[in-house]
């Protein structure tokens, strides 16, 4: 073991000294670096990474006051921390998961000046994004560089989870390979047992919870993910002492568990690359995870839409600007000789006209067609809504009946009814055992966490115990509890899916989704249209909704789907019923879309809606509704816990007034069946929306706004909504009942449509 010591000024003007156990000495692909020395090929390969950088942040500068691209943000001051983790790691063979201020990173890795000006212009040719992102927003498939969005501190979880891909793969080698018939027909999995997952942050987003929730995984598990925070000492205005307390991050994290830590001066080559070299070995080693925390400057302002001056001191600029990172190389190269005065002009000179000519090619690119908008908000490749992929049951034995086990099967015992609980956990079971890409977690979720406890018992497999026996059959490598952390089960499925693994997440209960919905809206449902198709996160998230529990009260019975359904690229799921769930379920699981799974946790285990097993490769398309029963008077559209309840207002209707109610069962919100919508209502021409969520801006507003809009000729009545007060689900039973939608609230509305 070797000790590297680095010296830094700090902020406050004393200088600290840095020394940490590193794993330097063991560094195979050590050349340059060791001793802290870069030769001076190297050091000239940095100015010329680093120069063009800064070059082009100032073409682009041009640009927007030239008014041709429409936002800049630029990576002047942290060029030489960012070649460093470039070239001390392995472009194209480790991953790559940045923030929005790397260029000179991405330009190291392989990126070209145009490939930059074309995002910044918003060219269709634009690599990274098709146009649809700001610039500094790169990605590549080729380059293992993952598409970064906007939000601080997201992107640390999925490094999480792309380190934890490479290791499964890495131990499940079988898992790679390509199937085709379902998400694993297009996605191209690549890893290397020894590979290294890199992801960069500023030291403001290390305020944030989601960069803590990637620590702990990454150090509880001992995962190779090289944390590089790039400390410019600001976050937009903030300075960061108003960020971290003490002012430096370093101190806070130092006692994470098989982690590597380094603090570095970011402005000075060799430091960082020193430490980047030997961060990136402990992660190689199998050792733990990493933290090079380099201390840059900022030369410029946050972006060039606001302006430092209003903030900040004119002599601590100053003294930025004398720690230029760029300007120090400069000098050191000459003084050094190095390079000569006109060795060095020369350099520069062929960069100028390198850039200025890329920058020329991209003005002119094409601008992306207006028709190619919708374009990869889903799958091009997988259509889950297609006819071709809807089967017929084939009612069979399940295989978990305790007779089978022992070899007694007994088939009228077997083929009997099961809830909406076995028949999901039966499908899980199912598709684990045909695909090997398939992992389970959340929280709670694992049969036992250690594994000696299911020697004495059955273990646990959920709250609900809808993932029972998954860890016991395959394994603690694809069946495992998260940290208690919403967020971090997101987020790091975001990680895994992108290398074309395929998470099956448990959210345990909808009431605490919403420190995931970062995740999910920012991160999950936008990777493929940002990305313009290069990286997907087919993540499937199940998640127990709803109420009439009896008891529930605020924090257990939760709607809230409509806040889902707005989201454009996640498909919404809400079975109501044991047989759709199972079908949904593996559409859910084989397509290539990120799915919202919604089970209604008072249908788990309702006589209402059980059948018997199905058989393996049962599947729903989405975007099917069914029509439980069929009316010729009224309609209502509803989904979840509000078919049955309707089933029942029209049962009543009929018998005691004679009026035929269609019921249709939406059983997917996002898509929906239009189709049987206003093929029913031109029949009916009175129509009610159901749904348990609060009245007021729910799943209903859209369906009945397209109804007035589309169907207004056909309809005789108003367009009805029964749902929830708007109020919150109270403990005490009485008030339960009233607050939520009962049969008899919907009885009414049948009988109030009949006047009209
Ligand atoms: C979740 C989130 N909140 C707020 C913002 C707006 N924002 C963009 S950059 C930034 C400051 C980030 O500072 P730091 O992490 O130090 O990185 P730097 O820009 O200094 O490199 C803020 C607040 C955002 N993009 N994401
Ligand atoms: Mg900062």
């Amino acid at each position: 073991m070797a000790r590297t010591a680095t010296s830094i000024k700090e902020r406050n003007g004393s200088t600290i000294t840095v020394a940490r156990e590193s794993a330097a000495t063991s560094e195979s692909a050590a050349s340059e670096g060791d001793l802290g020395t870069l030769s001076p090929r190297k050091l000239v390969d940095f100015y010329r990474l680093m120069y063009a950088s800064r070059r082009i942040d100032d073409r682009e500068i041009l640009l927007k006051r030239q008014q041709k691209i429409f936002f800049q943000i630029s990576a002047a001051g942290h060029e030489a921390f960012q070649v460093a983790i470039a070239l001390a790691t392995r472009p194209g063979y480790d991953w790559y998961v940045p923030y929005y201020r790397d260029r000179a990173l991405c330009l190291a890795l392989g990126m070209t000046a145009e490939d930059m000006f074309l995002q910044a212009v918003g060219a269709a040719s634009d690599p990274s994004s098709g146009g649809r992102q700001m610039p500094s927003h790169w990605a590549s498939e080729k380059l293992n560089i993952v598409s970064t969005g906007s939000s601080t501190a997201t992107q640390v979880l999925h490094a999480v989870g792309v380190a934890e891909a490479g290791l499964y793969y890495a131990k499940h080698p079988e898992a790679a390979a390509k199937a085709e018939g379902d998400y694993r027909a297009f996605h191209n999995v690549r890893f290397h047992a020894d590979e290294v997952a890199v992801t960069t942050i500023g030291e403001g987003a290390t305020s944030q919870g989601e960069f803590w929730e990637a620590l702990n995984t990454a150090s509880n598990k001992k995962l190779p993910v090289l944390f590089c925070i790039e400390d410019n000492g600001y976050a937009i205005s903030v300075p960061v002492e108003a960020n971290t307390p003490g002012g430096n991050i370093s101190r806070l994290v130092a006692n994470f568990p098989n982690f590597f830590f380094a603090e570095v001066d970011g402005t000075d080559p060799e430091a960082s690359f020193a430490a980047i070299q030997a961060a990136a070995a402990h992660c190689r080693a199998g050792k733990g995870p990493a933290f090079v925390h380099g201390h840059c400057v900022r030369i410029y302002s946050h972006s060039f839409s606001e302006d430092d001056k209003h903030y900040r001191q004119k002599a601590e600029r100053e003294a930025d600007a004398m720690r230029d990172p760029l300007h120090k190389l400069q000098m050191r190269l000459l003084r050094e000789n190095i390079l000569s005065t006109a060795e060095l002009t020369d350099l520069e000179h062929q960069i100028d006209e390198q850039v200025a000519a890329a920058a020329a090619r991209a003005v002119e690119a094409a601008i992306p067609p207006v028709s190619s908008i919708p374009k990869h908000v889903y799958s091009e490749d997988f259509d889950p809504t297609s006819d071709a992929i809807e089967s017929d049951p084939i009612w069979m034995d399940d295989g978990s009946d305790e007779g089978d086990r022992q070899g007694s099967w007994q088939p009228e015992k077997s083929k009997a009814d099961k809830t909406m609980a076995d028949l999901i956990n039966v499908c899980l079971r199912d598709e684990m055992r045909r695909d090997p890409r398939i992992l389970v977690y959340g929280e709670d979720i694992a049969d036992a966490t250690r594994e000696e406890a299911l020697k004495e018992s059955k273990g646990k497999g959920g709250v609900f115990g809808l993932t029972a026996g998954l860890q016991s059959e395959f394994g603690s490598d694809r069946v495992f509890n998260s940290p208690l952390a919403e967020a971090n089960i997101v987020g790091r499925a975001v990680g895994y899916a992108v290398r074309g693994l395929k998470p099956i997440v448990e959210i345990q209960f909808f009431d605490y989704i919403w420190p995931a919905v970062h995740q999910i809206r920012n991160e999950l449902a936008v990777m493929r249209w940002r990305s313009n198709g290069l990286f997907r996160a087919p993540v499937v998230i199940r998640v127990p909704i709803g109420g009439y529990l009896t008891g529930g009260s605020i924090y257990h019975s939760q709607s809230g789907e409509s806040i889902f359904t707005h989201i454009p690229g996640l498909r919404v799921v809400f079975p109501s019923n044991a047989l759709d769930a199972n079908g949904l379920l593996r559409t859910a699981i084989r397509c290539d879309d990120p799915v919202l799974f919604l089970e209604h946790k008072r249908l788990y285990r309702e006589p209402y809606g059980r059948a018997p097993y199905p058989g393996p490769d049962y599947m729903i398309p989405f975007g099917k509704a069914a029509i439980t029963r069929p009316g010729t008077d009224v309609t209502i559209v509803t989904y979840g816990a509000l078919v049955p309840r309707a089933l029942q207002a029209a049962q009543k209707a009929e018998r005691d007034h004679g009026i035929q109610t269609e019921v249709i069962d939406l059983r997917t919100l996002s898509p929906y069946d239009w189709e049987a919508i206003a093929t029913s209502v031109k029949k009916t021409s009175r129509v009610i929306v159901a749904y348990e969520d609060t009245k007021s801006w729910g799943y209903g507003a859209e369906i009945a706004a397209r109804i007035a809009d589309e169907l207004f000729e056909d309809l005789d009545a108003p367009v009805k909504r029964i749902a929830a007060m708007d109020t919150f689900v109270a403990y005490q039973p009485v008030l339960e009942d009233a607050i939520l939608p009962q049969p008899e609230d919907l009885l009414k509305a049948i009988l109030d449509l009949r006047a009209f």
